[in-house]
């Protein structure tokens, strides 16, 4: 896959500093929840699934995405619990990408560029938690190519996190597989005693896909993704 991503870039007349045999990928470092790409970029945002039930009752959830000061709301007003609400098990996987090169110079504020993703779940018009992956980091999960798979359960009769991500898991290994441009985060929105049973960081399942252009995300999309 890494192959094709360098092929389809150069096909598109893009020159880009990839030396013979090196993997095109877009080389991101993260810390404390924060993603920080190294070299100039695009972003997608995927969300993967939502799960979370109080009393037998669906519990909105709302997303928002963070690169620097830019804020981005992919699925409607992060403030607005029923326009905005992501939280379906069954729906198909809803895919934004962020119709902006990001550029990372050298010398630049990589807080310019950090990625965060922030998710709320709400109650009775309220908000109930609000994590965002590095303030909050420990209600956030991060997963990338090569991590061990979380054997975490959903609670109640909720499908477990593993249902959310089977796409990217090798059962061999039982380890993430991912491309090296992508990372998941796993968000516990619906309690903050996050060693409890009802910590099952499905409540909102996120996936960041990074690429040089619009292109390298079709791949993956299927040409269905939103852009604003
Ligand atoms: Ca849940």
């Amino acid at each position: 896959m890494i192959k094709q991503l360098f092929t389809m870039a150069l096909a598109a007349g893009i020159t880009a500093p990839v030396f013979a045999g090196e993997p095109e990928r877009i080389d991101f470092d993260i810390n404390a929840g924060k993603i920080t790409p190294t070299e100039d970029f695009m972003i997608m945002v995927s969300v993967l699934g939502s799960a979370i039930t109080s009393g037998g009752e669906d519990v909105p959830v709302t997303v928002q995405l963070k690169i620097g000061n830019k804020v981005v709301n992919p699925w409607g007003d992060f403030g607005d619990a029923n326009a905005a609400d992501v939280n379906d098990p069954y729906a198909p996987t809803r895919n934004y990408i962020v119709n902006e090169l990001f550029e990372v110079a050298d010398g630049s504020d990589p807080a310019d560029t950090e990625v965060t993703v922030t998710g709320r779940s709400w109650w009775e018009g309220e908000v109930h938690i609000e994590a965002n992956s590095h303030e909050q980091s420990e209600q956030v999960k991060i997963l990338r190519d090569g991590d061990t798979v979380p054997g975490v359960k959903g609670l109640d009769d909720q499908a477990d996190v593993l249902h959310f991500i089977k796409p990217y898991i090798d059962f061999d290994t039982n380890r993430i597989t991912l491309d090296e441009n992508q990372a998941i985060y796993l968000f516990e929105i619906g309690t903050t005693d996050i060693n409890s049973s009802a910590a099952d960081f499905q409540d909102l399942v996120v996936l960041v896909t990074f690429g040089k252009t619009k292109r390298d995300f079709f791949k993956y999309t299927a040409r269905e993704a939103l852009y604003d």
